[in-house]
């Protein structure tokens, strides 16, 4: 089945503009839907004012979709009731509208701090297991079982995509590992919404040189990067974190806030 009719969430948030502009025109629907008032709709488009937490709103923007791209909600480490409500509450609401309005797949915006407590010494493929860093971490992780579990037991493709760090250039050495360009996350997102797979999990993260993630699951479904952060390391490698928490974890500065466990016992 081909999808023609998208739904975007998140469509005022950095990634979700650079959806929009890039994947205009080329499908016969896209909605776009954020909490907040976005860009006037172009051609092709429609734009919903939605909140996430509230369930009957969130059932509306599903309705008639094929596709989603989730990018909506809480994107950076929060208070519980922030998190809870935009990410947990959210995406329930959002899988439950895309049941019941027969939509057939989903794309995550999952996150690298699902996996943050993983060491930079490590290389991880989307087998390892979560190691949130953070409430907003846990949610990441907690959107990736749910997709599994729509994707099992309802039908909907699941594509997670733990993404590293989505900017237009790195800003830091971590980022010479971490980096996902905006055309390489539009590239990622078409794999998905082609692709065929039933519940799969990838990293969104371009071809760098200093990569600790193997991104052999996404190259299989037809991911080709095109850009590398090594084209950036003679103005960021020098840019470092002086607090070895986090310097020492994948989760870099969200690793340290509130940590007074022992880094050792972190395998
Ligand atoms: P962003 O913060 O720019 O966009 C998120 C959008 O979600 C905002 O426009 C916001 O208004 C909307 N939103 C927040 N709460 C909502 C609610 N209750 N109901 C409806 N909409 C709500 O974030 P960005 O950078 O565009 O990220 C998009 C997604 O990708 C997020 O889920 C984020 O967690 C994920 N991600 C982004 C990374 C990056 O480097 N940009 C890295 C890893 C994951
Ligand atoms: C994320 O998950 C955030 O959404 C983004 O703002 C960055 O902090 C990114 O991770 C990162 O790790 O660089």
């Amino acid at each position: 089945m081909t999808v023609s009719r998208i739904l975007v969430t998140g469509a005022a948030g950095a990634l979700g503009r650079q959806v929009r502009s890039r994947l205009a025109g080329r499908y016969s629907l896209i909605r776009s839907s954020d909490i907040v008032a976005m860009d006037p709709a172009g051609l092709g488009e429609e734009t919903v004012v939605a909140d996430l937490a509230d369930a009957v709103a969130v059932a509306g923007i599903c309705e008639g979709i094929d596709a989603i791209v989730h990018l909506g909600g809480q994107s950076v480490e929060g208070s519980w009731e922030q998190v809870i409500a935009a990410n947990l509450i959210g995406l329930i609401n959002l899988y439950e509208g895309a049941r019941q309005a027969g939509v057939q797949r989903v794309l995550f915006a999952s996150s690298n701090h699902a996996i943050g407590f993983h060491r930079r010494s490590e290389r991880i493929d989307h087998t390892a297991p979560a190691r949130p860093d953070t409430r907003y971490g846990f949610s990441k992780a907690f959107g990736e079982d749910l997709a599994c579990l729509y994707a099992y037991k309802y039908g909907i493709k699941g594509l997670s995509l733990r993404i590293g760090s989505c900017f237009p250039k790195p800003t830091n050495r971590r980022m010479l590992s971490t980096w996902l360009s905006y055309a390489d996350f539009v590239r990622l997102v078409e794999v998905g919404l082609t692709a065929d797979y039933v519940n799969e999990i990838v990293y969104g993260v371009s071809a760098n040189s200093r990569s600790w993630w193997d991104n052999a699951n996404a190259y299989r479904l037809g991911y080709a990067p095109e850009d590398n952060a090594e084209a950036y390391a003679a103005e960021v490698e020098h840019i470092v974190s002086d607090d070895p928490i986090e310097e020492a974890f994948q989760g870099g500065s969200y690793t340290s806030p509130e940590f007074i466990g022992d880094p050792a016992r972190v395998p």
